[in-house]
């Protein structure tokens, strides 16, 4: 980009400043240098701008009169406890003018287990709906027509068993397959990356993928067979431009293995879906859309496919989860509407609103109200809808547009130099540059470097708490068991066992179809747990090894009085109790959100101290023998899905169990002020809530391994 300013406006420029206005360029971490003024001139070299809306390469839009023809979907995911409840809240959400539903699912259906497996304690109906079987899944659209409602399941790992009890659940609401419309995640390739919710190694689980491509193409035309997602790449600390290169560069991945299948591009293309997360960075989110377009007609013209519907990229948005706050949480309805803005701006096909609460727990009907209305008062009230891609021409947006695309192919290309996306993540880079980026961001909040308000800058003296929504999870836990129990007792389990024995070949063949042998064992009750086991006797597990990026955070200080004088205090620290202090970061139950794991240990690394960092999926009793084996001084829970009141009391009563009651527990992530009290009281000596700073943690830690010292 050229740095040159229109001189006219310099010399005035100069005299408002007393200074030369090159000081007001900034460099963002996405690489870009964005100025303080866009002309005419910035504009040259841009291909894209006399192209048209529903034309290639559709930077404009995928449809040619968009929002103007018909708006976007108001999509909003949910699903929480029971079958029964979520049922209730679906309906009461499309009669209030929600028109797409979008199932979260418990982190237990995530993950392949049955509500009754002992793995799975304190996930069932946590942060999602817990489904066994076709007869949950019946419940849950119980008086939704499933030819009328497109549907959206955000699964990955469990896919097969879950898409297969959707399709029986509809036959026998009397919709065939044909007729039902909807998507599936189905990315796998983002979960070995940052979602952490596979079951199946990397073959096998890229197997499944196809499988369902294929299924889909030929039997569910209106199906979008994957939503291939950049959002939880933005969540774990992505910058914009990793989000786009690596989601389009899965994408392309996915179309290979589809041709490797033997489809013919035209037969699949157009039902593949996009979903990307949307933050603060206004024009540059919105100007990534379109930026995202534009690559993606590029990567499938070099399949050569005869449809020009093959082209065009359609996406979901959910506006950011790590940008709503704990601290002064109505600000995040304010943070959500802008976000929203600029999903719209950019030309998204649907659309989630997070609400406000989301930062600290499960959305009430309150916090959800308004998360909806804020996407209805934008297609309603502000006139947004009425005009396609108003951004185009805009000297500073189409700049971004075309900055953005350079950068990402860029990084595409580097891509491809390792042999494409499923390769690159096997050596495990593109999860260390996320890594990285995500820990330099924490150094910018830490630093004050990156403001966000009530949290580093203009914070509340007094925070008020809000109403939460509890689960109550042992509830949910016993009446799940009770209908596996009462569908057991009441099945053909001859039926049942021949339909996983067939699974089971048609897994280890490699012949046939993962998801037409499921709906048969989904149609004679197998229950998802135990087709997941089916698969997982081909297949086996997936076992991620746990490594943490190492001086980022430490640089990012540099010489940093506050850093300076924590790394002293640790030295002191050390040199009273003979070694350095000890740390063990664990991550509980089927919980893989683990960017703040991830970064707590980086930053506590680079500080000094010796950091174990604790595999994914551990029960309470697995982390205390490491901890206890490890010989820490301290053992951290980091908690994202609502588990921390059954796990977190359960690893203090394991340690004591172990005669380990001198190890220190502290607990953070997302734990509602409402909960502290109960884990003090179970023994948790500290709570680090969202919005922490990463330095007051570890000089709070300090004092407590002192504290345990002196006592
Ligand atoms: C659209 N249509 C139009 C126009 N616009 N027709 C005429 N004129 C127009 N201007 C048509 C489309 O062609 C389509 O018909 C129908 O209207 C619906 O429009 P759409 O654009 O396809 O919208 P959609 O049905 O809502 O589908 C949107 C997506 C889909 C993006 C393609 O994949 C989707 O709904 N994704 C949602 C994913 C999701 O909710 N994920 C949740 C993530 P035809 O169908 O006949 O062509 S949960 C996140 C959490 C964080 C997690 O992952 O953990």
């Amino acid at each position: 980009m050229s740095m040159s300013f229109p001189d006219e406006w310099k010399r005035i420029a100069e005299k408002e400043l007393k200074g030369d206005p090159i000081a007001l360029v900034r460099k963002v971490p996405e690489g870009i240098e964005v100025k303080p003024i866009y002309t005419a001139s910035d504009l040259d070299g841009i291909d894209h701008l006399d192209t048209l809306p529903g034309m290639s390469p559709f930077v404009r839009g995928p449809k040619a009169t968009m929002y103007t023809g018909r708006p976007w979907t108001i999509r909003q995911y949910a699903g929480f406890s029971t079958a029964e409840a979520s049922n209730a809240f679906y309906r009461s959400a499309l009669s209030s003018g929600q028109k797409g539903l979008s199932v979260a699912f418990d982190l237990a259906t995530h993950r392949g287990y049955d509500s009754d497996h002992p793995r799975v304690l304190g996930d069932v109906g946590k942060a999602g709906v817990a489904i066994d079987s076709v007869e949950d899944m019946k419940i849950l659209f119980d008086g939704i027509p499933l030819g009328e409602t497109s549907v959206s399941m955000t699964m990955n790992g469990a896919i097969i068993p879950i898409l297969a009890t959707f399709i029986v659940a509809g036959e026998e609401q009397g919709i065939p397959r044909e007729a039902l419309s909807g998507t599936v995640q189905n990315d796998i390739l983002k979960e070995f990356m940052v979602r952490n919710t596979y079951i199946y190694p990397p073959e096998p689980s890229m197997r499944i993928v196809a499988d369902i491509i294929a299924f889909t193409a030929q039997n569910m035309p209106r199906f979008n067979s994957i939503s291939i997602s950049g959002y939880h790449m933005q969540e774990a600390g992505a910058t914009l431009v990793q989000e786009l290169a690596f989601t389009l560069a899965d994408g392309r991945e996915y179309v290979r293995s589809a041709l490797a299948k033997g489809l013919n591009i035209d037969d699949f293309a157009g039902r593949l879906s996009f979903f990307f997360a949307i933050g603060m960075n206004f024009f540059m989110e919105a100007a990534k859309l379109r930026a995202a377009r534009l690559i993606w007609s590029r990567v499938m013209a070099e399949f050569n496919p005869k449809m020009q519907l093959s082209l065009v990229l359609r996406t979901h948005c959910q506006t950011s989860g790590v940008s709503l706050q704990e601290h002064d949480p109505y600000n995040n309805i304010v943070r959500t509407a802008y976000e929203a803005l600029a999903a719209v701006l950019g030309g998204t096909q649907s659309l989630h609103t997070n609400s406000f609460d989301e930062a600290i727990a499960l959305p009430t009907e309150f916090s959800a109200r308004i998360a909806r209305n804020t996407q209805l008062i934008l297609q309603h009230e502000t006139g947004v809808a009425d005009v396609v891609d108003p951004l185009a021409g805009s000297y500073y947006v189409e700049r971004l547009t075309d900055d953005l695309v350079k950068a990402a192919w860029q990084l595409m290309e580097e891509v491809e130099e390792r042999g494409g996306m499923a390769n690159a993540i096997a050596t495990g880079w593109p999860k260390r540059l996320i890594e990285e980026s995500a820990t330099r961001k924490q150094a910018a909040i830490d630093r004050g470097d990156q403001v966000i308000v009530g949290v580093n800058r203009f914070r509340l003296e007094q925070e008020e708490p809000i109403d939460i929504l509890e689960i109550d999870n042992s509830t949910v836990r016993a009446s799940q068991i009770r209908r596996l129990t009462d569908i057991k007792r009441s099945r053909d389990s001859k039926s049942v066992s021949s339909a996983l024995a067939r699974l089971t070949r048609v897994a280890q063949s490699g012949e046939g179809n993962l998801l037409e042998a499921a709906i048969e064992a989904a149609r004679s009750r197998a229950t998802v747990g135990e087709m997941s086991d089916a698969m997982r006797q081909a297949f086996g597990d997936h076992q991620a090894i746990p490594d943490v990026v190492s001086s980022v955070y430490g640089p990012a200080y540099g010489n940093d009085a506050e850093f300076t004088n924590l790394v002293s205090r640790l030295d002191e620290v050390s040199q009273a109790i003979g070694v350095r202090p000890k740390i063990m970061v664990a991550k509980l139950g089927q919980d893989g959100h683990d960017r703040g794991a991830k970064v707590i240990a980086s930053a506590f690394g680079d500080m000094g101290f010796d950091v174990v960092a604790g595999p994914l999926f551990q029960t309470p009793a697995e982390a205390a023998a490491m901890a206890v084996q490890a010989k820490v001084h301290v053992l951290g829970v980091s908690s994202l899905a609502a588990g921390h009141r059954t796990l977190v009391p359960q690893v203090v009563r394991e340690l004591k169990l172990a005669g380990a009651g001198g190890i220190i527990v502290v607990c953070g992530g997302v734990v509602p002020r409402q909960d502290y009290e109960e884990l003090f009281r179970s023994g948790v000596a500290a709570v680090f809530g969202p919005g922490t700073n990463v330095l007051e943690a570890a000089m709070a830690v300090l004092d407590l391994i002192e504290g345990r010292r002196r006592n």
